[in-house]
């Protein structure tokens, strides 16, 4: 046997006893599945949570309901394991205590509290007064949920390391409507989800065990939002059958302590269906159906049998849902039949519904996109961005009052890039929602990094120019500018039921953002990625400054290497819309068309040669994007058909430019592996090789995008790269 030198026996000794050193220094990196998303509540070093050592160790609520008994559990479960101190509670106000109330509750105990502004729905006020001689910690709004929303707010500051001495803030929803919707079907699938199955459905009924949809409006909550359509706008009839009815009603179960409504798509030909489908049947906990619905032989909104049908229909889910939210509805859409089938127009099928939920409180959102897929694309006038004003505009102010017209970003489908829709500034008199795409479906399917608050900022920033005043569409969206009742951000999710919720840890931050933006859309891009990263991934400086870094230079990466110039994103649209395809964009009737030939590429939408889409905006917003020497670079093909050898304003031409925005996009990407390599043992192993895989991978897709937009464009115009890299045999 071979004897070991002492010299060797004595050196793996010390670095042993290094190895072990170290670990012991370093705390502990516990082991993540991302289930707990940005409420991990980490527990803090014993120096940080010194700092919070002035906090009462009591909790006193007062008042009842589900939403406030959640805030004080919440409150007690999440300090405990940050500062490893129990609270105890209480409804009796006495001594140094958390107080949990509404301003009306409050008033008994503090009659003379008044709080620094008036307080709107689902708004809170986190400050200090003395109560009965003892200081206390308020937690106060002027509902339920409010309080619910300022505990939330109260435990994240905690958790990012905020000081809470002296706090005094108050804090107000932007808009009333905060919503999320998800694309669910009842068999389980889900539409453009990447994150695993349905967390509501399985095989056509509602899952037996909830757990996760709990836990997902614990989420929402967290964020602010309030409402939740669980079912795909491709919406199966089925989800209104009475036996169906009963089953969601164990959904809105889970969802009411944290304050989440749940709302139902719904198909505009149920009254001629509902009642001959079938439903996989589950045991029903409540009554049989009271009013039930008999199917009719037809679904014209204007039918007064019809107009019966939706009153029976609505009263029976209010009886087991009493705090419904309302309808979604997608018609006249994608196949989906809709009023057009009698001749009737949006407003009437959306106001048969609106008026038999309006009793109940019930709103209809009634989606605007709206288009006919089988356009000619022979004729270079046809527009699919035209659709949604073209169909909406008309009907300004025929829309009942709960009734919101809920409206895509951009005219086209949630690419990489697009102009806002002009019809936010087309419709004055009739309440907006602008729908946001959290699932990444064009922009890398959660595969690939990209983080879409700054798209949204830039959405919600934009100036629409009405009558020539400031009037950015988060003003618009939010109801400020005309003065609508209802109003806000609907946010297409479509979390499953993969530990990590939407299929990467990193993905996460876009429902978080979504969240953080609707609450309050004046956030900048920098604040919601910190907030997420810190709240997510721990306060590690490293960790904090590079996962920022990833997530804000995301979106422009990938833009770089899929889309160019506002040309959408060139993906492959009548399969995936997640592999390059930028040939099946044309010459079919789905009008995302790029128009790219031998000579040039771009759609020309101006009014003077083009389509005139342009017309559709303000005249402000007109100029714009009319001329070649106003319109921005990054949405010049969105706009204008020209040469490759166009000049931009950057000064290059247009195809070097698509030649260097791909290499480069490809070159950022593969940056993106090294950046995550530099965290590994500053967080959890399970995250850090999970990450550290995808972006492995969307380095190798980076260089598949780029060099199939970069042949594919230069096999049409024939002009080779400048730089030698494509067109031209390789030195
Ligand atoms: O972009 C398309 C999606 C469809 C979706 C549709 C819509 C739910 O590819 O999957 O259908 O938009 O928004 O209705």
């Amino acid at each position: 046997m071979r004897s070991v030198r002492p010299t060797n026996v004595l050196l793996n000794a010390l670095a042993v006893a290094a190895l072990v050193f170290t670990t012991s220094l370093s705390p502990p990196v516990a082991a993540e599945t991302g289930a707990e998303a940005w409420l991990r509540y980490a527990p803090l070093s014993p120096h940080a949570a010194k700092s919070y050592k002035q906090l009462p160790g009591k909790i006193v609520v007062l008042g009842d309901s589900f939403v406030l008994r959640t805030a004080q559990q919440e409150l007690a479960r999440d300090v405990a394991k940050m500062l490893g101190r129990p609270l105890t509670s209480s409804g009796v106000p006495g001594g140094k205590a958390i107080v949990l109330a509404t301003l009306d509750e409050i008033h008994a105990i503090l009659p003379t509290l008044q709080a620094p502004q008036g307080l709107k729905a689902d708004g809170y006020w986190i400050t200090t007064a003395r109560v009965r001689g003892a200081e206390c910690l308020i937690i106060t709004a002027s509902n339920d949920r409010g309080v619910l929303y300022g505990v939330f707010a109260f435990l994240s500051k905690i958790a990012r390391g905020e000081s809470i001495k002296k706090i005094n803030e108050l804090q107000q929803p932007y808009a009333p409507i905060r919503w999320v919707n998800q694309w669910d079907n009842l068999d389980g699938r889900i539409e453009r989800g990447y994150g695993g199955p349905s967390i509501f459905f399985l095989n056509g009924k509602v899952r037996d065990d909830l757990t996760r949809a709990g836990q997902y409006a614990r989420l929402l909550a967290s964020i602010g939002i309030n409402g939740c359509t669980i079912n795909n706008v491709n919406a199966a009839p089925g989800i209104l059958e009475d036996d169906f009815i009963s089953q969601v009603r164990r959904i809105a179960a889970v969802f009411r302590p944290w304050g989440v409504q749940l709302s139902l798509s719904v198909d505009l030909s149920s009254p001629k269906v509902v009642g001959s489908t079938h439903v996989a049947t589950a045991a029903s906990a409540v009554q049989p159906a009271q009013s039930v619905a008999e199917p009719l032989d037809t679904f014209d909104p204007l039918d007064p049998r019809v107009a019966d049908w939706w009153r029976k229909k609505v009263n029976e889910i209010y009886r087991q849902i009493p705090d419904f939210g309302g309808f979604v509805v997608k018609a006249d859409s994608e196949g989906r039949l809709g009023p057009s089938t009698y001749g009737r127009t949006p407003a009437d099928a959306a106001n048969v519904i609106a008026r038999a939920l309006k009793p109940h409180g019930g709103i209809v959102f009634y989606r605007a996109f709206v288009y006919n897929h089988h356009l000619d694309w022979h004729d270079l006038k046809n527009d699919r961005a035209k659709a949604a004003y073209d169909n909406f505009h008309p009907l300004d102010g025929a829309f009942d009052e709960n009734v919101i017209v809920q409206i895509k970003n951009g005219p086209i489908d949630f690419q990489v890039r697009e102009p806002v829709s002009p019809l936010f500034a087309g419709l004055r008199r009739t309440n907006e929602a602008v729908e946001l795409q959290i699932t990444q479906e064009y922009t890398g399917q959660q595969r690939q990094l990209c983080f879409l608050v700054p798209m949204w900022k830039e959405v919600l920033d934009f100036d629409m120019r009405i009558d020539g005043n400031s009037t950015p569409v988060k003003d618009i969206v939010s109801g400020r500018v005309f003065h609508r009742p209802v109003a806000g951000f609907a946010g297409v999710a479509n979390v499953g039921m993969e530990a990590n919720w939407m299929g990467s840890p990193l993905a996460m931050a876009n429902l978080y953002g979504f969240g953080r933006l609707a609450w309050d859309p004046s956030l900048s891009s920098e604040t919601i990625a910190d907030e997420w990263t810190r709240l997510s991934f721990g306060r590690d400086l490293l960790v904090v400054k590079t996962i920022n870094d990833l997530q804000l230079n995301s979106w422009h990466v990938y833009e770089n290497y899929t889309g160019p110039l506002g040309a959408g994103t060139l993906t492959n649209i009548t399969g995936n819309h997640y592999d390059p395809g930028p040939e099946s964009s044309e010459e079919n009737g789905w009008g995302q068309w790029h128009r790219a030939d031998h000579q040039g590429i771009g759609m020309d939408r101006t009014v003077a040669t083009g389509t005139d889409y342009i017309a559709q905006y303000t005249p402000e917003v007109q100029k714009l994007y009319e001329t070649l020497a106003s319109c921005p670079d990054n949405l010049l093909l969105f706009f204008h058909h020209v040469p490759y050898t166009y000049a931009l304003h950057s000064g290059k031409t247009v195809i070097q430019h698509v030649y260097d925005s791909h290499y480069e996009g490809a070159e950022q990407a593969g940056d993106f592996v090294p950046q995550w390599k530099a965290l590994r043992g500053h967080i959890d192993d399970e995250r850090y090789r999970d990450i550290l895989a995808r972006f492995e991978y969307q380095a190798t897709e980076a260089v598949v995008w780029r060099d199939a937009i970069c042949n594919w464009i230069y096999r049409l115009s024939g002009i080779p790269d400048q730089k030698g890299r494509v067109g031209s045999p390789q030195p």
